[in-house]
């Protein structure tokens, strides 16, 4: 049969083809619209979350107890034990007590405290390294001081950190990187804005508690270094020297080596209410905006670029990275916060878990592993406390149910040598237990399991009450 295409009967069908056309494009419209709009998040399933933490993490303690008990970390795959020097820090227990309390797990919190306090001493030969010490060891026992109130965790605080003190005594007041605890002999200058400024929380803290400002003073001298050393554009590299103070690498980013710096400025600020801090903060972070963002169509991300010039260095970004989104909601820029928080999920999403390390603009992976890291959570924790919008709530959720479906193993949890392949390796960091847990739960919990709003979380996610200004 041939079909005249002007015949009456055939302008019919057209129109009629036309109107289903129109009506389908029309149904699918809204199909999509709704699709987007994110779904009810039910009292149950915040529930549910809750209950699969609260397994997760005493599943994991169960781990730790049973084949790394006293030690550091425990190594999932091989079940056995490791220390991170000489002795052991108890990394483990310090940081996981608080989450056990948050949690509301009594009976762990009650085993990791009896270990602390019966066999944590640092009147040993370890040589420690500054930043990782303070933030999870002193800033895990002040905390545990603030939320169990046993003066010993305020002892133990004060030892350690006047044993790291040697580390200052430098020309410009900025720390050396390691400082062993016992002559207070000190090793590598070569030092990184993170690990410099990531100890004014704790050593401020310290300060509050013992009344005496010399921890306050000591750490303030050094982040305020950092802070006086930034470009004319108001940025900071990612090496300096503590002797001459400068600069040996000038690479500018938001990622390891700088990231925790920029968090202290804001976080300390609201800690302390010192207006240097805010101050300092508010300099960097138009910088930041100025020179950093690059907007694509997956999401806001942040690149590297030259601290003097501006100019993109590189379009690298990972794990560490997604923090801003959290730091930049909490410092009250919600929409940003929300555009990065977009690339961080498309981060997530896009390799199956998030890498270590990506490029953005060629859409590969650097750096394939998962090593159980926070960051990304705690972006979904900060904006969905700040905005109640659901999203967060279904973004987190894929996040701990990838973790808790890849990173299981029979006695504990592990990282992940590749996203893509999900092959587990033998680690289990306690940052796991202080702040991926930690963020999760409270995404999940109700408003009241947490006072929010008297509280400032330090970079290992260890609560610190906002005391009298
Ligand atoms: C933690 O020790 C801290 O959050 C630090 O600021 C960055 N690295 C880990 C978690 O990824």
């Amino acid at each position: 049969m041939i079909i005249c295409v002007n015949s009456p009967a055939s302008t019919q069908t057209i129109n009629m083809k036309k109107g289903i056309i129109f009506s389908a494009t029309l149904l699918f419209t809204v199909y999509a619209v709704l699709a987007q709009r994110p779904a009810k998040f039910s009292d149950e399933m915040k529930t549910s979350q809750v209950a699969a933490v609260k397994a997760a993490t005493a599943h994991a303690w169960k781990g730790y107890k049973k084949y790394a008990w006293g030690k550091d970390d425990l190594q999932p795959l091989s079940k056995t034990g490791k220390n991170w020097y000489k002795h052991s820090m108890l990394m483990t227990p310090v940081d996981a007590f608080d989450t056990f309390l948050v949690l509301g797990l009594t009976t762990e919190a009650a085993e990791a405290k009896k270990l602390i306090l019966d066999s944590l001493s640092f009147d040993n030969d370890n040589e420690v390294q500054v930043f990782e010490v303070t933030i999870r060891i002193l800033g895990g026992l002040i905390t545990a001081y603030e939320l169990d109130g046993d003066a010993r965790f305020l002892q133990l605080a004060t030892d350690l950190a006047d044993r790291m003190l040697p580390a200052f005594a430098t020309p410009t007041g900025m720390p050396y990187r390691y400082v062993q605890l016992q002559t207070g002999a000190v090793r590598d200058g070569i030092n990184n804005p993170a690990e410099i400024g990531t100890l004014m929380m704790e050593f401020g803290q310290l300060s509050k508690h013992t009344h005496n400002n010399k921890y306050y003073d000591i750490a303030k001298k050094a982040i305020m270094y950092v802070y006086n050393q930034r470009s004319a554009i108001n940025l900071v590299g990612e090496q300096i020297d503590v002797n001459t103070g400068k600069w040996v690498q000038q690479n500018s980013h938001i990622s390891g080596y700088i990231d925790s710096y920029y968090e202290y400025l804001y976080k300390c600020w609201s800690l302390f209410g010192d207006k240097d801090f805010k101050e300092a903060f508010d300099q960097h972070n138009a910088a930041i905006k100025k020179y950093l963002l690059a907007i694509t169509p997956n999401g806001t991300f942040l690149k590297v670029v030259n601290m003097h010039s501006g100019k993109q260095v590189a379009t690298t970004y990972g794990a560490l990275d997604a923090f801003y989104a959290g730091l930049c909601a909490f410092a009250g820029d919600v929409p940003l916060a929300a555009d990065i928080q977009k690339d961080n999920y498309y981060m997530w999403t896009r390799f199956g878990m998030e890498p270590e390390q990506f490029d953005f603009a060629s859409d590969k992976i650097l750096s394939p592993a998962y090593i159980l890291r926070p960051e990304n959570i705690e972006s979904c924790f900060y904006l969905y406390k700040l905005t109640q919008h659901l999203e967060y709530l279904w973004m987190g959720k894929v996040m701990l149910d990838d973790i808790l479906k890849y990173c299981k193993t029979e006695e504990a949890f592990a990282s992940i040598k590749n996203v893509e392949t999900k092959e587990q390796s033998n680690s289990m960091q306690s940052f796991f237990f202080a702040e991926t847990l930690k963020y999760a739960y409270l995404l999940f919990a109700p408003e009241d399991a947490f006072d929010l709003n008297n509280a400032v979380f330090n970079t290992e996610a260890h609560p610190f009450k906002i005391l009298k200004k």
